[in-house]
């Protein structure tokens, strides 16, 4: 966390009962404390006494494996204890995610990434401008629901709307299930007291959207400080910048108004969810899956497919069938790769157990 006034007490960092029962579940020896920073293999820690700096255990690390779904992220709960030897503290456990936004890393590699963990209400933010796709925020609303996070989109720079607002807004709300739409402007300050709402001690705020969307501009208003960067001049695609290098949580007025994750702009966030998070944002075209003759029906045309009469008849939208096709596809293919990976990676803990040991495995 930075200079300004810091929280000054684990229930401003978000700490209750539930945490406090975790902890004592845990059985681990050693102080509570929230992440704040991942770099590399060391993490920052706050307790609100101090900020420092802790690295996983060893054994720990070695337990985990490599799934960086199982690693700290930010907004992690961790247990750490003091290295009697002067070094830097170490990270004994982390306490169980109430939420978490995992993502497929960008690249080909199948690992997925854990954006952000223990956010109450997740932001997909939005602009108006040729980068604008309902469908990308449909997907990050997918993987939000899959998570546990509430979601709420935010339609920012309305400055730039020029008398189409409804227009925007109407394609966001689209797709947007139950999460709400709130029209904004960082630079104007128009809609801005929508936030209000969810802000408050101990809450947690996560910010996530494509770059140039304008994250960190609302985020700095919320702190009521030029505390992250923001870029200085945009060229009128949004294309080609990244201002934001990494994920932080960070104190609202010394934490009595809750925290916030900002985070880099994503240049895609391909899914890696399980199958039933389709149900949470495509109910409506689940709730017409049920009349399909066949239970395992695809909706690509089966006899009985009642999917794909209801586009016949007009009474669902092409591109909504075609976006829960798209959806559907990728999901059993990372279903797939996943399979994969958690063989190798079963395989590979199976090594280390024999390696050193350690039955736990
Ligand atoms: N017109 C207008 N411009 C805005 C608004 N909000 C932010 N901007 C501008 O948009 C540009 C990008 O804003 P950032 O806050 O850096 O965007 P970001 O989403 O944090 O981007 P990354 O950190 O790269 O992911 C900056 O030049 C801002 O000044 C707004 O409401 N209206
Ligand atoms: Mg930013
Ligand atoms: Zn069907």
């Amino acid at each position: 966390m930075g200079a300004e006034a810091q929280p000054s007490s684990l229930e401003e960092l978000g700490w209750d009962d539930r945490w406090a029962a975790a902890l004592a579940d845990a059985g681990v020896a050693g102080a509570p404390a929230r992440v704040a920073i991942v770099y590399q293999d060391r993490l920052a820690v706050v307790d609100g006494a101090r900020t420092r700096w802790a690295e996983l255990r060893g054994r720990l690390r070695r337990r985990l494996g490599d799934d960086p779904a199982h690693t700290p992220a930010v907004g992690d709960w961790v247990v750490i204890a003091d290295n009697p030897g002067g070094g830097m503290a170490t990270v004994e456990a982390i306490l169980p995610r109430r939420t978490c936004l995992i993502r497929q890393a960008a690249g080909r590699r199948t690992a997925p990434q854990v954006v952000a963990a223990n956010v109450d209400t997740i932001f997909v933010v939005t602009s108006p401008n040729r980068d604008f796709s309902p469908r990308r925020v449909e997907r990050y609303l997918a993987a939000i629901a899959d998570g546990g996070a509430a979601a709420a989109v935010l339609l920012n720079k309305i400055d730039l709307c020029e008398g189409e607002l409804a227009r925007w807004v109407a394609e966001l709300e689209a797709v947007a299930g139950d999460a709400p739409v709130h029209p904004l402007s960082a630079t104007s300050g128009a809609g801005l007291d929508a936030l209000a709402p969810y802000l408050g001690r101990g809450r947690t705020l996560a910010f996530v959207g494509s770059s140039g969307v304008g994250k960190s501009s609302l985020i700095n208003h919320l702190l009521g400080a030029e505390r992250q960067a923001v870029a200085e001049i945009r060229e009128e695609d949004d294309k080609g910048r990244h201002t934001t290098t990494h994920r932080e949580l960070m104190a609202i007025d010394g934490g009595a108004g809750g925290l916030v994750i900002d985070t880099p702009g994503m240049r895609e966030l391909q899914l890696w969810t399980d199958e039933p998070a389709i149900g949470g944002t495509f109910e409506d075209v689940e709730a017409i899956a049920a009349g399909c003759r066949f239970r395992d029906c695809k909706h690509r045309g089966e006899p009985g497919c009642a999917v794909v009469a209801a586009v016949a008849e007009g009474r669902l939208a092409a591109e909504r069938h075609a976006a829960f096709l798209k959806l559907a596809a990728e999901q059993s293919a990372h279903q797939r790769q996943r399979a994969g990976s958690a063989r190798i990676a079963s395989r590979r803990r199976a090594r280390l157990a024999r390696a050193d040991g350690d039955v736990e495995g």
